[in-house]
């Protein structure tokens, strides 16, 4: 997977793309992240990049001059990307979102800031607004590296066979059971006997009663679209669903 990020901002990536597993995926030569500096492609003396917005209001927006170059330079790199922008207004990231993103051939992510890009770039090159939730970020740069984040440990290969994303929470559709390890006792807190017994049946088990309770708990909205088997439905029931 190939990565173009259109940013104001590059060297807010350094520190987070060169660690850990989005690391262990360019090492892997799985991912390839390119990052772009949109001032680059201001063609005037002061290299403006933004300007005040038409009928008037608070804030800056982007030009479309700069941000459409940088664009076009991109997909000529990256010829059969998706163009992602990074905005509040966007369609919510989700887990099922990033797999369908992660079977992409490549993705630009172009990283909005100030109060919003001009519109006619949404229009002629953008196949996606993202949003990364309901609060408001200072920039879509921190956005982008979740986005970057998410969609690389689902490539094929980027985790080993002994963190399969396959586990995490979300991706059958609940919050993820508790986890313990070693010490049994730490803190007069033990670890649920279960977990020590080697039943291998009663740990499955054990963990998607804890997975159906905490989503009850915490996210219910997600046991509306969760896959559920007759016994989880029983369980539910159980626990007062
Ligand atoms: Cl994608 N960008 C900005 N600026 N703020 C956000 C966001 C994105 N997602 C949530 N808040």
């Amino acid at each position: 997977m190939r990565f173009d990020i259109l940013t104001l901002f590059p060297e807010m990536f350094r520190g987070p793309f060169d660690e850990s597993i989005i690391r262990r995926g360019q090492d892997k030569g799985l991912v390839s992240i390119v990052l772009h500096q949109i001032r680059e492609y201001a063609t005037d003396r002061h290299q403006t990049v933004d300007d005040s917005p038409y009928g008037g209001g608070a804030g800056m927006v982007m030009k479309p001059e700069p941000l459409s170059a940088c664009i076009t330079a991109a997909r000529l790199q990256n010829p059969a990307a998706t163009v992602l922008l990074t905005t509040p207004r966007g369609t919510p990231l989700t887990h099922q979102l990033a797999v369908e993103l992660a079977g992409k051939s490549g993705l630009i992510i172009v990283c909005g800031r100030y109060e919003g890009v001009d519109e006619r770039v949404h229009e002629l090159h953008v196949d996606l607004e993202l949003s990364i939730g309901d609060y408001v970020l200072s920039g879509g740069e921190l956005a982008a590296m979740v986005v970057v984040d998410s969609i690389t440990r689902l490539v094929p290969g980027v985790l080993g066979s002994d963190e399969s994303a396959a586990d995490d929470s979300f991706s059958d559709g609940l919050l993820e059971y508790p986890q313990y390890t070693r010490p049994a006792a730490f803190c007069g807190l033990t670890v649920p006997e279960v977990l020590l017994s080697g039943n291998h049946a009663r740990i499955a088990q054990w963990r998607r009663q804890q997975a159906l309770q905490r989503t009850l708990e915490r996210r219910p909205d997600l046991l509306q679209s969760a896959p559920l088997s007759e016994h989880d439905r029983r369980l539910l029931a159980e626990l007062g669903r």
